[in-house]
C-alpha cells in the first residue's frame, strides 16, 4: 500500500444505446475490486460519467428529431439508474457534456499548445456536397486503406480495427444522404503523439494492472505511432481554443472527463482533486474494454505527459462477451440488456454478478449463456454457498438459540486466514476469477466441515463437540459474509442480519473474518437464494431466440415503400387449386392447374415439401396472376401462389368467395 489514495475509473458508457451485459463486465469487476479494496482498508475513490460528444450521438439525436444534449441526459439517467440496480455505486457519475469538463479540457489542450505538442495542418478531408457539410468520423462511410474491409470514418470496425485519421477512408460516402463524399482542405490541429515514442517505452513495462493492456498498447509503440489530428468541424462538442468553427475529437475530452469527475466529487467531498491527478506517486486506475486499450495505454498518457499531469497507475482491459457462444451484435439482437432482459424480470444482481467475475479470467471471452448461468447459480450460489449458511445458522438457532460462547478451533481460524491471504494475494494481481473461486472454496471447505462433523448426529453422542462443531461452522459463515460482501453486497447484507447484527456489513473490514464472535442469539433464519428453475431458463432462450431471428428477417428485407398506385399495380386474386402433382426431379415443386373463375392457370409452386398434393386439390389460395410467366423446371409458370414463413404456410380466404375474386 503506498501513500496516495486509488482513484478507481470506468471507461464511459455513450449516450445514444441502453445498457447491456458487455458495459457490465467491465463496470461490475471494478465495483468489486473498489469494494474489495475499501473493505481491505484502502481509501478509494471511484468515479465514472457518460460520454456525450462524438459524431454518433450527434447522428442518432438528428435521427430521433432530438438534440445530442437531450438525448445524453435522457441515457446519462439510464446509466446511472441501471448501475445503482447493478451495485455498481460511484461516488460521482458526471457528464462530458457538463461546464467542468469543457472547462478541463480547454485547460488541459491549452497547456498541450504552450507545451508545443499541438500543431496546425492542412489535411483534405470528406465533405458532402449535398448536405454541405465536412464528414467527421462515423458521417463517412467507405473502404479501410489497409485492409479493404468496411469501414467507417475513424474505425475499421469491422476489419483491421485499426485507427483511421480524417481522409484516410476510401471511396467515402456520406452517412446521412448517400452521396459520394468530395475532400476538401481544411485547417486542422495535430497532437504531436509521435514525439512521446520514447516515453511510452519507457512507461509501460512498469505499467500495472492486466498483462494484455501493457502487452498489446508496447506491441503498437514498438511499430509506428502517428500524431492524432484532434479538431473536428461539428457543433456538438468542447470548442478547441481560439477557434469557434472546431471541436476537440471525442478522444480527448472522454479521457479528460475522468479528471473533471474527480474534481466534481472533491468539490463536494471537500478533497483536493491534485491528490489523485498530480505528482509522480499518483494511483489511477482504470477498467477499460479489450478495445479501447490503445486510447487508454498510448493516447492517454502521452496527453497526460504533455499537459503535465501524473500518469496511470494500473489499466485493467476486460475481454470480450458472446452470447450463447455467438458473437454479441446489438444490430443482430444477439445481446442481454441489463434492464429488459435480466433485472425487470427481477433476477438478482447478486448473480449475475458472481457470473460475470467468476465465469472465466477478466481478460478472457466470456460467454454468456441462460443455461450455464442456472448451473452456476443452482450449485455454486445456491448448493454451495447459500446452503452452508442456511444450514449452519439453522442448527445453531434450533439447537444452541444462536452464536455459543465457545472460541473457534485453531484450525478453522488458520483456514479462514489462509483463504483471506490467497484471496487477497489474487485481487491485488487483478486475477478476479481465481480470487472468486478461492471464496467460494472456502464455502465448500465449510461444507465438508459441516459435513464430516455431521453435529446433527454428534449431538446425540456428545452435545459439547456439537457445540463446538457449530461455533466453527457459524465463524465460517461469518468470514464468507465478510468477504462475498464486495460481490454479492445485498444477499451479504441479509446474511449479516440473520447472523444477528444490525449495523451495515461494509463498515467491517474483510480482516474480522479470523476474530472470533461472542455468544448472542440468532434471528430466525430464510434461504438466502433461489434457484433458476429449467422453465425460466427455456422461457429466456425463446425470448433471445426470437429476437435473434426477428433481426434476422429483418435486415433481410429492407422493404422499400411503395404507394397505393404500385401496389395496386399487383392483381391479386383468389384461386381454387383443381390439381396438383410432383414435377420431375424436383422435390421441391409441385405443377398446380387453378380456377380464377372461368379461366384455368399453370402455376408452379415450391410447396412441395409441406402438402400432399390432395391436401391441396380444393383448396381455395391467393395468387398473383399478372406475374410475368416464366420456365421453371421445364414447366411453364402463369402465376404465384402466395405463403407465409418458412414452412410455406398458404393464405386462405376466411370467408367462402368466388374463384377469380380480387384481393385488395
Ligand atoms: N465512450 C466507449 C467505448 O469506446 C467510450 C469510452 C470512453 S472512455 C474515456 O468503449
Ligand atoms: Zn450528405
Amino acid at each position: 500500500m503506498s501513500g496516495k489514495p486509488l482513484l478507481v475509473t470506468c471507461g464511459l458508457p455513450y449516450t445514444n444505446g441502453p445498457c447491456h451485459i458487455g458495459h457490465l463486465r467491465t463496470y461490475v469487476p471494478a465495483d468489486f475490486y473498489v469494494r474489495y479494496m475499501r473493505r481491505s482498508g484502502e481509501e478509494v475513490v471511484f468515479v465514472c460519467g457518460s460520454d456525450n460528444h462524438g459524431t454518433p450521438i450527434v447522428i442518432s439525436a438528428e435521427q430521433e428529431g432530438s438534440t445530442p444534449r437531450a438525448l445524453s441526459e435522457r441515457y446519462h439517467q439510464h446509466f446511472y439508474d441501471t448501475f445503482r440496480r447493478m451495485e455498481v455505486i460511484f461516488d460521482r457519475f458526471g457528464m462530458t457534456d457538463d461546464p467542468m469538463n469543457h472547462e478541463t479540457t480547454r485547460s488541459i489542450v491549452q497547456r498541450l499548445i504552450e507545451n508545443g505538442y499541438v500543431y496546425a495542418k492542412t489535411v483534405s478531408q470528406s465533405y458532402c456536397p449535398k448536405c454541405k457539410r465536412f464528414l467527421p468520423d462515423r458521417y463517412v462511410e467507405g473502404t479501410c486503406p489497409h485492409c479493404g474491409a468496411v469501414a467507417r470514418g475513424d474505425e475499421c470496425d469491422q476489419g483491421c480495427g485499426q485507427h483511421l485519421e480524417p481522409g484516410e477512408i476510401k471511396d467515402a460516402v456520406c452517412k446521412i444522404c448517400g452521396t459520394k463524399a468530395e475532400y476538401r482542405e481544411q485547417e486542422h490541429y495535430f497532437f504531436r503523439l509521435s514525439a512521446f515514442r520514447d516515453f511510452l517505452l519507457d512507461y509501460l513495462p512498469n505499467l500495472r494492472g492486466t498483462a494484455t493492456a501493457r502487452n498489446y498498447a508496447l506491441g503498437w509503440v514498438k511499430e509506428l505511432l502517428h500524431d492524432w489530428c484532434i479538431t473536428r468541424t461539428l457543433d456538438w462538442g468542447v470548442k478547441f481554443p481560439g477557434r469557434d468553427d472546431l471541436v476537440v475529437y471525442v478522444w480527448v475530452d472522454a479521457p479528460i472527463g475522468y479528471i473533471s469527475f474527480t474534481k466534481e466529487w472533491a468539490e463536494t467531498a471537500g478533497a483536493d482533486w491534485k491528490n489523485y491527478w498530480c505528482g509522480d506517486d499518483t494511483r489511477v486506475t482504470h477498467f477499460i474494454g479489450g478495445d479501447i486499450i490503445y486510447h487508454h495505454c498510448i493516447f492517454w498518457p502521452a496527453l497526460l505527459k504533455g499537459a503535465g499531469y501524473g500518469l496511470p497507475y494500473a489499466v485493467v482491459a476486460s475481454g470480450m462477451v458472446t452470447i450463447e457462444g455467438k458473437k454479441f451484435s446489438k444490430s443482430r439482437g444477439n445481446v442481454v440488456w441489463a434492464n429488459d432482459d435480466y433485472l425487470d424480470r427481477g433476477l438478482p444482481a447478486d448473480y449475475l454478478r458472481y457470473y460475470l467475475l467468476s465465469y472465466t479470467s477478466h481478460t478472457k471471452e466470456l460467454d454468456f449463456s441462460w443455461k450455464v448461468y442456472a448451473e452456476r447459480v443452482n450449485s455454486e450460489i445456491v448448493g454451495t454457498l447459500g446452503n452452508f449458511i442456511y444450514r449452519t445458522m439453522y442448527f445453531a438457532g434450533k439447537e444452541f438459540s444462536g452464536v455459543p460462547d465457545l472460541a473457534p478451533r485453531p484450525v478453522v481460524i488458520d483456514e479462514i486466514a489462509r483463504s483471506l491471504s490467497v484471496v487477497d494475494a489474487l485481487m491485488q494481481d487483478y486475477d478476479f476469477k481465481n480470487a472468486v473461486d478461492a471464496m467460494m472454496a472456502l464455502a465448500s471447505f465449510g461444507n465438508s466441515y459441516i459435513q464430516s462433523n455431521a453435529p446433527w448426529k454428534l449431538i446425540k453422542e456428545d452435545r459439547g463437540a456439537a457445540e463446538q462443531a457449530i461455533a466453527d461452522c457459524l465463524q465460517i459463515v461469518k468470514a464468507l459474509i465478510l468477504i462475498f460482501q464486495p460481490l454479492m453486497p445485498d444477499a451479504m447484507q441479509r446474511a449479516w442480519t440473520m447472523l444477528g447484527y444490525d449495523d451495515d456489513v461494509a463498515d467491517h473490514p474483510i480482516a474480522e473474518a479470523t476474530e472470533p464472535m461472542k455468544a448472542h442469539t440468532l434471528p430466525e433464519p430464510a434461504p438466502l437464494f433461489a434457484k433458476i428453475d429449467e422453465a425460466q431458463v427455456r422461457d429466456f432462450e425463446t425470448v433471445l431466440a426470437a429476437r435473434v431471428e426477428r433481426a434476422k428477417e429483418n435486415s433481410e428485407k429492407k422493404s422499400p415503400v411503395v404507394s397505393i398506385e404500385e401496389f395496386e399495380n399487383l392483381d391479386i386474386r383468389v384461386a381454387k387449386v383443381v390439381s396438383a402433382e410432383p414435377i420431375k426431379g424436383s422435390k421441391k415443386l409441385y405443377k398446380l392447374i387453378v380456377d380464377l373463375g372461368g379461366e384455368k392457370r399453370q402455376v408452379v409452386s415450391g410447396i412441395a415439401g409441406f402438402y400432399a398434393p390432395d391436401e391441396l386439390v380444393g383448396k381455395d389460395v391467393a395468387l398473383i396472376a399478372n406475374l410475368a410467366p416464366a420456365k421453371i423446371f421445364g414447366v411453364e409458370s402463369r402465376g404465384m401462389i402466395l405463403a407465409a414463413g418458412d414452412e410455406a404456410s398458404l393464405l386462405v380466404p376466411l370467408r367462402p368467395v368466388r374463384p377469380g375474386t380480387k384481393v385488395r
